[in-house]
């Protein structure tokens, strides 16, 4: 008897063993964030992996509950099928006790430029182990100076096509031609073509990256694309031709060289490593041995003003091995632009998503007027059939005016006109290659025919990030403020983000971006482009601290202000706590120190206070939109409130960062300064009534948000904010971006998260839904973009989404960050009258967190997803913590679920990753 009770016993273990065992799997494995990155060139990469569960990540695959990694191994090889523990041989980390799935930073043997590695990992936890994971893969890219074989090439002078007055060039064309001349085994591509190139091999397109590189100031560091080839080159001939645009290289406007940063003439420096199958390399790489020419199709290209094609000049097979080049110019050696080279890590631009036109409408004088139903950026493909000569062209706007004509005049400058000559061979589909718009209509002339709504495409251009985010709840207006969000968002990343895609403009204005990337996260993964552009911000660094308020400084602005380039931390910060990289800190810490020294030398005075603003709270709304009928919106009314709320907010990151990146020297100055300007702060613009400075929102807002309020008066400034709201606003918002970037969350702080969602949901000037009323598919630039005079009014702007985004996640979802990364969560809805439910998912660098809750007037229901090896702190309104159901079981009573304790109204638990699903009644 006692025996037979023991074998069942073992049988039992066994498999309940196994099911564990088979239930925690790895799967997004990533290097420095991206999936299988080409061309990494840092020395130490960082390593990350997501365990589940389950199938991995999504609602419903969380099927083991608390799962949290105790050790971890990683193996690299230098071949996939060296990825077995006795053969690693590039690292083999060993089996290391530790919590730690995220940027694991590699510490295997020197990497080598141009290598691929191949690497694996196995986790153990509390529930059993992994089996080794699937392998990833990245490659090295150059990490010497020295390893770029070629020079840089190119034609330092105009050509006759080229249009100086226009700031439109004609592309240069370059080729070469050579034999493989064994089996090849790898073939990697390295360029930088200079604004923007296409690489062509053998008359095929290499890669769907378009307007690459990132664009950067080429005279402080350049981005190189690497592309893999492998399978374009066999053993025998070859050729390889590159198209290069204008870009921001050969800037657009000429004629400003106050503001605008030109870099000179289009260049190429590329190299092509073959590896044969017998072991050795060749590299193909420019010299001037290759051939160019700017007598090419592509007559003039710039992005503001569009590309005029014409087709009759294409050369046939001028990027085939056999071409008769003749006519060709030998290529020039050119000087480099004088910037270090570097990978582009950040995800290429490509034609993420395309769109169909909803109407296409005839109009006066042969012209027809599509409508795509949604202001994007991007261009339009077309085809089109006509007798040889023919010429079609798009004009782009995004709004008509009454007359139904396109309405341009807030473009200002920018002609934003794509032509093409038809060559009059057949059907002839075309597409510009170095140009963009950002418009919902365009107006076609010179089509030779009918035009058909299905001979026109809409292709939506913009960096191709993953997206992280999912947003719906029971009431529409925000899920169309959401909607239109993600279309302002798409428009303006382009390698860096912009401010606008249409205009005479499109620059990376660091303000418009200081709590808005931070909201944008929750929609793309803007981990890899952020980085990339606090590196643009660190590059525009003058050497005695200036930051400027644009960068890269294609518009050299260095006015020296707090709010804009404060940027830089801000940004720093948000990357830190939502993917808990701390290398991004550390990073930026000194360019931030340096900064804030620079400010504070030249512009504090001894009563702590710095005067000097560029800006304001740009953008505030007039009064009324009447009011603001025909005004020009770019008014600055410096503000020394923001400039030293602001000043006083960065001192206080610093203090912690300070400890955090190993500068703990620092820590006592910082926190002692903090201290003094908080003080002087409350000295100089508090007034006894209970308000800051001229008593606006944002004058309050501000010292709220930054905890700058002394806990006596701390009452006194909530209620006049609210005060402001409900009585001068009736309900409305009367902030311009500074306001705005802190607006719903205060409110939400000061337990007035039903005001949030009023100003959130208003359809009444001023107000996002205001915008959507007047036809917004995307956010405005103005409060009163309706009214506004044209010369600085966008339709497409993302900056007065302020902290929007952050609240419908944080506080309407109920999904925060509470440990960077979201190693710890914090869930807890608010709940307001009005809203019934929310249905949201984010996929975190641990992955993916959903929280979809409804609620009738007595019952909520919640089902959230937590990751594995992250926990969660859940916060569930409820009568008491005993009317809590989990799976139709007690709450309580569920060994997997923590009780922690009431508060108010509401029951907080902790628990660990899986799907849950709560009932309660209210
Ligand atoms: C305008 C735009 C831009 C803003 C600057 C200060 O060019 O509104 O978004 O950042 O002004």
């Amino acid at each position: 008897m006692k025996l037979k009770i023991n074998i069942l016993l073992l049988v039992l273990l066994m498999i309940s063993c196994t099911a564990v065992f088979a239930q925690v799997s790895l799967h997004n494995l990533r290097c420095e964030l991206l999936q299988n990155p080409q061309g990494i060139d840092m020395p130490n990469p960082a390593l990350s992996w997501e365990l589940s569960s389950g199938a991995g990540g999504a609602r419903g695959d969380y099927r083991e509950r608390n799962i949290q990694q105790t050790a971890y191994q990683v193996l690299v090889a230098s071949a996939p099928d060296l990825l077995t523990e006795g053969k690693a041989d590039v690292w083999n980390s060993g089996k290391l006790s530790s919590s730690a799935s995220i940027h694991i930073i590699y510490k295997g043997s020197a990497l080598k430029s141009k290598n691929k590695y191949y690497w694996t990992v196995k986790v153990w936890t509390n529930k059993g182990d992994s089996v080794w994971s699937k392998p990833a893969s990245w490659s090295m890219g150059l990490l010497h100076y020295k390893d770029w074989e070629g020079r840089w090439i190119g034609f330092d002078r105009f050509f006759a096509n080229d249009k100086e007055s226009e700031g439109r060039l004609s592309a240069r064309y370059f080729r070469k031609e050579f034999t493989a001349t064994r089996p090849v085994a790898s073939a990697t591509a390295y360029i930088m073509g200079m604004g923007l190139y296409e690489l062509y091999i053998d008359g095929k397109k290499i890669g769907e990256q378009v307007l690459a590189p990132a664009p950067t100031d080429y005279t402080k560091n350049i981005k190189y694309n690497t592309l893999d080839v492998t399978t374009q080159l066999k053993q025998g001939k070859h050729a390889i031709g590159v198209i290069l645009g204008n870009g921001r290289f050969f800037a657009m406007r000429q004629a400003k060289p106050y503001k605008v940063k030109t870099f000179g003439f289009p260049k190429l420096l590329m190299q092509l490593v073959i590896r044969y199958t017998d072991g050795s390399t060749t590299v193909i790489k420019t010299d001037d041995s290759w051939k160019g020419t700017a007598d090419g199709p592509i007559m003039a290209n710039n992005e503001y003003d569009g590309e005029l094609y014409d087709a009759r000049k294409e050369f046939k097979g001028w990027s085939e091995p056999g071409y008769e080049e003749s006519k060709w110019l030998k290529a020039a050696y050119v000087q480099e632009p004088g910037g270090t080279y570097e990978a582009q890590l950040n995800e290429p631009v490509k034609v993420v998503k395309t769109i169909a036109p909803l109407t296409i409408v005839k109009r006066p004088g042969g012209k027809y007027i599509l409508d795509f139903g949604q202001n994007f950026a991007g261009w339009v493909r077309f085809n089109v059939k006509g007798p040889r000569g023919t010429v079609v062209s798009l004009r782009f706007a995004e709004s008509l005016q009454a007359s139904g004509e396109l309405f341009r005049t807030n473009l200002r400058d920018a002609r934003a006109t794509d032509t093409y000559i038809l060559k009059g061979e057949g059907m002839e589909t075309w597409a510009p290659r170095f140009t963009y718009q950002g418009f919902r209509y365009a107006e076609l002339s010179g089509h030779p025919g009918t035009p058909k709504k299905s001979d026109f495409t809409g292709c939506l251009v913009f960096d191709d990030m993953q997206t992280t985010g999912s947003f719906e709840s029971s009431n529409a207006l925000l899920n169309q403020i959401f909607k239109n969000a993600w279309w302002g968002i798409a428009s303006n990343y382009k390698g860096m983000p912009v401010d606008c895609p249409q205009r005479n403009e499109r620059q990376p204005w660091l303000g418009d971006r200081t709590i808005s990337a931070y909201g944008e996260s929750f929609l793309f993964d803007n981990t890899a482009l952020y980085k990339k552009w606090l590196g643009d911000i660190r590059y525009a660094q003058k050497e005695d601290g200036a930051i400027p308020d644009v960068a890269p400084a294609f518009w050299r602005y260095y006015s020296d202000n707090v709010s804009w380039p404060g940027t830089l931390l801000f940004v720093a910060d948000m990357l830190y706590r939502q993917t808990g990289d701390l290398a991004v800190l550390q990073k930026n810490y000194p360019a931030a120190k340096k900064w804030l020294s620079y400010m504070q030398t030249r512009y504090m005075n001894e009563e702590g206070i710095i005067s000097k603003d560029s800006y304001g709270d740009w953008c505030a709304p007039p009064l009324t939109a009447e009011a603001g009928k025909g005004v020009n919106a770019d008014q600055k009314h410096p503000s020394a409130l923001i400039a030293t709320a602001y000043y006083y907010q960065l001192i206080k990151m610093m203090t912690t960062y300070s400890g955090l990146t190993g500068n703990e020297q620092d820590s006592t100055l910082y926190a002692d300064l903090a201290i003094k300007l908080r003080k002087d702060f409350n000295r100089k613009f508090y007034n006894d009534q209970g308000y800051y400075g001229g008593n606006t929102l944002t004058d309050n807002l501000l010292p709220v948000y930054f905890g700058l309020v002394e806990e006596v008066n701390k009452t006194k400034v909530a209620r006049e904010i609210a005060r402001i709201i409900e009585e001068k606003n009736n309900g409305h918002l009367s902030t311009g971006v500074i306001g705005t970037n802190f607006l719903m969350r205060t409110l939400t702080s000061i337990g007035r998260a039903d005001l949030a969602y009023r100003i959130a949901t208003q359809k009444t000037y001023p107000s996002w839904g205001y915008m959507i009323e007047n036809g917004a598919t995307a956010i405005w630039e103005l409060w009163n973009g309706d009214t506004a005079a044209p010369k600085m009014n966008s339709q497409n702007h993302v900056m007065m989404l302020g902290d929007l985004l952050i609240w419908y996640y944080e506080n309407l979802a109920g999904i925060k960050a509470a440990a960077p990364g979201f190693k710890e969560i914090v869930m807890r809805p608010e709940m307001m009258k009005g809203l019934d439910s929310v249905n949201a998912t984010y996929r975190s660098v641990y992955g993916m967190i959903s929280s979809s809750w409804s609620r009738s007037s007595t019952s909520f229901k919640w089902e959230i997803s937590i990751p594995a090896n992250t926990t969660a702190r859940i916060s569930i309104p409820t009568k008491s913590a005993e009317h809590v159901t989990e799976s139709g079981r007690s709450a309580r009573k569920a060994k997997e679920l923590k009780f922690i304790q009431m508060e108010g109204n509401r029951a907080v638990f902790e628990l660990g990753s899986g799907d849950y699903s709560f009932t309660t009644e209210l």
